[in-house]
């Protein structure tokens, strides 16, 4: 790595992040099925229909997978709690999921880690999709009662707590691309999730600060997605992607509006009064969750229909998700947030890292690809950091090799490297070389 932990502020925070539904393994311990178990059923979906059942057995096997978070010198973990294991039903309390994210938080704290909560991972309960999952209003209220009792029994011991993770993905890439769940390409549905993700992030804000919890955001991915030359027509096709992904989410949180160019492609899909809702959606927060992997230079393309537009073709290096390695879009992305939405509100990088064809030789995993990426996106975060970005820490995406959703177990995100049939976890070389640079 090219940075050791003390080019960083005293207080800034390394750690490594996961999401429920893509390590636990949701046949265990009363979970109910989620929209991504139906999904993942559909053929064509999710490479080889696999899904989240097993996983990495985190359920049973987090003692050992928190052990290396702390044998690595991370001082926080970014996890998520799973709806449909609090909920099976989406509205009915399972004691039993209580429990495991009980045993859970205590695990973490033992181990001298600093628990960073998301509320919701994508694990929607198929009663709730039945009825319309994200396009259905009613969702945003069970989702309020579902904050209420995972809050109940955790949040006191959390160090942060995050309402939504990438609400573009919940939104645009489920209900108008239709690569996750629940896969529908579909304009009216996706300006009804675009706005009722966004209001459940209130509703979540609403019944936290109710519980007087401190340390509320939201997790918001980003890309850099520049126009790929200088005609006014691709400059146009940039900035209505820049609105759909960057814009839309940022500013509903923010500044309680949406950019127009966005509101005039959907014209009456969106909900009745919307307006109404948009104090709740912009309440005050605490922190703001930046995930970055990847930049896209964009191209119109009049064929196909609204927003038409598509990504050009590659100049860069990719990862084995076809994703160009751009770290200058992570140091970009941060000083925008800090300058045009968010000011001297901390910002801490929830995710980052690349997918890989990693593979165990001799008890080992040899990952330089990774080690370089991971060491330039966190170069990245610092330049943010001297450029006067409130930047205060560095998740890594993933702490395991996990589920990556319609890629199945294909695609390995992870600083360990997880055998899917032995579920042997292995430290690969970049956890080691992280490891190194942020010992005290
Ligand atoms: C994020 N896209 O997902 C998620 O938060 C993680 O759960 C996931 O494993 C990780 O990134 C790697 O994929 C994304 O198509 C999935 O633009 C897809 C996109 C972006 C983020």
């Amino acid at each position: 790595m090219d940075f050791k932990r003390s080019d960083f502020p005293q207080d800034f925070l390394f750690g490594a992040a996961t999401a429920a539904y893509q390590i636990e393994g949701h046949k265990f311990g009363g979970a109910g099925p989620t929209h991504w178990d139906t999904f993942a059923a559909t053929p064509g979906n999710v490479i080889r229909a696999e899904d989240g059942a097993l996983a990495c057995d985190h359920y049973h096997r987090f003692p050992e997978d928190l052990d290396l978070l702390k044998d690595a010198g991370m001082d926080a973990y970014r996890f998520s709690t799973s709806w449909a294991r609090v909920m099976p039903d989406g509205r009915t309390v399972n004691p039993e999921g209580l429990d495991f994210y009980d045993r859970l938080t205590d695990a973490i704290l033992e181990r001298g880690l600093k628990p960073y909560q998301t509320l919701y991972h994508w694990e929607l309960p198929s009663a709730l999709a039945d009825k319309g999952g994200w396009t259905n209003r009613d969702t945003t209220k069970y989702f309020g009662d579902y904050t209420d009792a995972i809050t109940d029994k955790i949040g006191d011991r959390m160090a942060a707590i995050a309402t939504i993770n990438e609400p573009w993905c919940v939104s645009f890439l489920s209900h108008f691309i239709g690569a996750h769940a629940p896969g529908l390409r579909d304009i009216r549905a996706t300006a009804r999730a675009m706005h009722h993700i966004m209001l459940a992030h209130g509703e979540a804000m609403t019944r936290l600060r109710a519980k007087g919890m401190k340390n509320c955001g939201i997790v918001l991915n980003f890309e850099h997605s520049p126009p790929a030359n200088d005609a006014p027509e691709t400059i146009a096709a940039a900035r209505l992607q820049d609105a759909i992904y960057n814009r839309w989410f940022i500013e509903a949180a923010t500044k309680g509006t949406y950019p127009q160019e966005v509101l005039d492609g959907f014209g009456d899909h969106m909900p009745a009064g919307w307006q109404d809702d948009m104090a709740q959606i912009s309440q005050k927060m605490d922190w703001l969750g930046v995930n970055y992997y990847t930049r896209h230079e964009i191209l119109p393309d009049p064929t196909i229909p609204w927003p038409s537009l598509k990504a050009a073709e590659t100049t860069l290096d990719v990862t084995q998700m076809g994703w160009e390695i751009y770290p200058e879009g992570l140091k970009n992305i941060l000083i925008r947030m800090a300058r045009d939405y968010v000011g001297d509100m901390p910002i801490y990088v929830t995710e980052n890292g690349m997918a890989w064809d990693d593979h165990v030789e001799n008890g080992a995993v040899y990952d330089p690809v990774r080690m370089q990426y991971v060491s330039d996106h966190i170069m990245a975060a610092k330049h943010a950091i001297d450029a006067g970005a409130n930047v205060k820490g560095f998740f890594y995406w993933s702490l395991l090799d996990n589920y990556e959703w319609a890629f199945g177990y294909e695609k390995r995100f992870g600083m360990v490297h997880v055998d899917f049939d032995s579920l042997k976890r292995t430290p690969k070389a970049s956890y080691h070389a992280l490891k190194a640079a942020i010992a005290r």
